[in-house]
């Protein structure tokens, strides 16, 4: 039986899985006007079985372990006072927007690439409110800005490219993304738990 309800307004939606998973969102994220939705589909075909046939929930700007419960069965409205999910039994934090963050996926870490013009590029994100600026910097030099790629939507990923002439020897490159809220990325670094991680973004190479 379900105890009695601990009263307050409905702020936590929880959906149930048939894994045994509860997952809890907070009802003003959801109703915010963003595209929450519950997806049947992915890329024109039905939804997969390994990412949540035949239905899930998806919420932009938020980390799957509140927002991304598969294989659905059924989703209430509570109370965050009433109940924990799964992962807020286990020290998770309830609410984890994500955060705004960049990363460099070329060169690779440790790359020898030749002497001349080399291309540092790769992606920056701040779900939900879009990014505004990316920049680059190499060893201890200023920051300077990367070239910004459209962006598709504020819930979409958004490339960023940064050609540079390489002097010989190691290099360290480190990005940073700034949010359309002015929220620049932080360089503190923090493990996943409780809220996700948090740092910058940093390749070594050796310019040949
Ligand atoms: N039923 C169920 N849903 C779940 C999980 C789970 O273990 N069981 N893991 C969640 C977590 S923590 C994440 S990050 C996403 C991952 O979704 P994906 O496999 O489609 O990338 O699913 C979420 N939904
Ligand atoms: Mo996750």
């Amino acid at each position: 039986m379900k105890p009695p309800s601990r009263g307050g307004p409905a702020d936590q939606l929880v959906a149930r899985s048939v894994d045994g998973m509860t997952l809890g969102t907070p009802v003003e994220d959801v109703m915010d006007g963003r595209d929450a939705m519950l997806p049947v589909g992915m890329n024109g075909e039905p939804l997969s079985f390994a990412h949540g046939f035949p239905v899930r929930m998806l919420v932009p700007g938020l980390y799957g372990h509140v927002s991304a419960c598969k294989w659905i069965e059924d989703i209430e409205l509570t109370t965050c006072a009433d109940y924990d999910p799964y992962w807020v039994k286990r020290k998770w934090a309830r609410k984890a927007p994500v955060k705004t963050q960049s990363r460099i996926d070329t060169p690779k870490p440790f790359a020898r690439p030749k002497a001349g013009t080399v291309m540092v590029a790769g992606v920056a994100w701040a779900h939900h409110r879009g990014i505004e600026r990316v920049e680059v910097r190499v060893d201890d030099g200023p920051w300077r800005p990367a070239d910004l790629a459209d962006q598709d939507t504020v819930d979409t990923g958004r490339q960023w490219s940064f050609p540079r002439k390489a002097t010989l020897g190691g290099h360290t490159l480190t990005v940073r993304a700034t949010g359309r809220t002015g929220t620049v990325q932080t360089g503190k670094r923090t493990r996943t738990v409780a809220d996700g991680a948090s740092g910058r973004h940093s390749v070594v190479v050796t310019v040949d």
